[in-house]
């Protein structure tokens, strides 16, 4: 019965622990999600921080043993018109030039001006904001497809307030460009 009981708890923390280094690849509100940022060829966890005039993000970047280092904390100025900080993301690679970029929005932006926010890990202890990227405001999800099928990885979002399924074509420059009208494949 000892035998079962230890096996039981290994069991539990093994399904934790699969939990926990296996966030959703659709970026839900205020999930993690995985990918690249470090460029190391591992793939790393990014949790956005809370709203406020300085943003954050943590990174828990992959080991080449397996699992996840412990998580950094990356500070930045807010970017965005309001107090917005991001509530999800996907980590792509805009531009197709081999370095992976953090898309973020969040469900709460009411500017289309700065619907997106993109990040890039600059440093081991620096995260930048690359630009801001214009679309629909108040997405619900965020996920990743190339939809377009020209090998760079798109950006899709849904939201219950109007527009529904949105597109956004990763442009050769290394922008987003939204298309209105619905080209399928998200
Ligand atoms: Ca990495
Ligand atoms: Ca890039
Ligand atoms: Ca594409």
């Amino acid at each position: 019965m000892a035998t079962r009981r230890i096996l039981g708890v290994l069991g539990a923390t093994a399904a934790l622990t699969l939990t926990l280094v296996s966030p959703a690849s659709a970026g839900a509100r205020n999930a993690p999600f995985s990918g690249d940022v470090d460029g190391d060829g591992l793939a790393d966890v990014v949790t956005l921080g809370p709203e406020g005039s300085t943003c954050s993000l943590t990174i828990a970047h992959g080991l080449p043993g397996g699992g996840y280092g412990t998580a950094t904390t990356y500070t930045y100025p807010n970017p965005t018109t309001g107090p917005l900080c991001g509530d999800m993301g996907e980590v792509v690679d805009l531009g197709g030039d081999g370095t992976n970029e953090i898309v973020t929005t969040d469900y709460d932006a009411y500017s289309t001006s700065d619907a997106f926010y993109v990040l890039r890990q600059t440093g081991p202890t620096t995260v930048a904001v690359i630009s801001k990227q214009y679309g629909d405001i108040m997405p619900n999800i965020i996920w990743q497809r190339d939809f377009n099928h020209d090998g760079r990885v798109d950006i899709c979002t849904w939201t219950d307030q109007g527009l529904g399924v949105n597109y956004y074509l990763n442009t050769e420059s290394g922008g987003l460009s939204w298309i209105y009208d619905d080209p399928g494949g998200c």
